[in-house]
């Protein structure tokens, strides 16, 4: 599935590359695309491999929020 998440926190290319890296090292993760001047992150998966939840709360573990 292809979902946008909103997040906050993200201020640079580097807050991007951290998201992306966390994300994508999840089995299942098709394609990670954050954009820290939307505050988005879309993303694309397998909810077969991975969970929304799980994909979430690593995002929130790195220290962002998820609005
Ligand atoms: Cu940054």
């Amino acid at each position: 599935m292809k979902t946008v998440l909103n997040v906050k926190g993200m201020k640079c290319g580097g807050c991007e590359n951290t998201v992306r890296t966390t994300v994508q090292a999840y089995p299942g993760v098709q394609s990670v695309s954050p954009d820290h001047k939307a505050n988005t992150v879309e993303i694309e998966f397998d909810e077969g491999q991975v969970s929304l939840e799980t994909i979430k709360k690593a995002i929130a573990d790195q220290g962002f929020q998820l609005t």
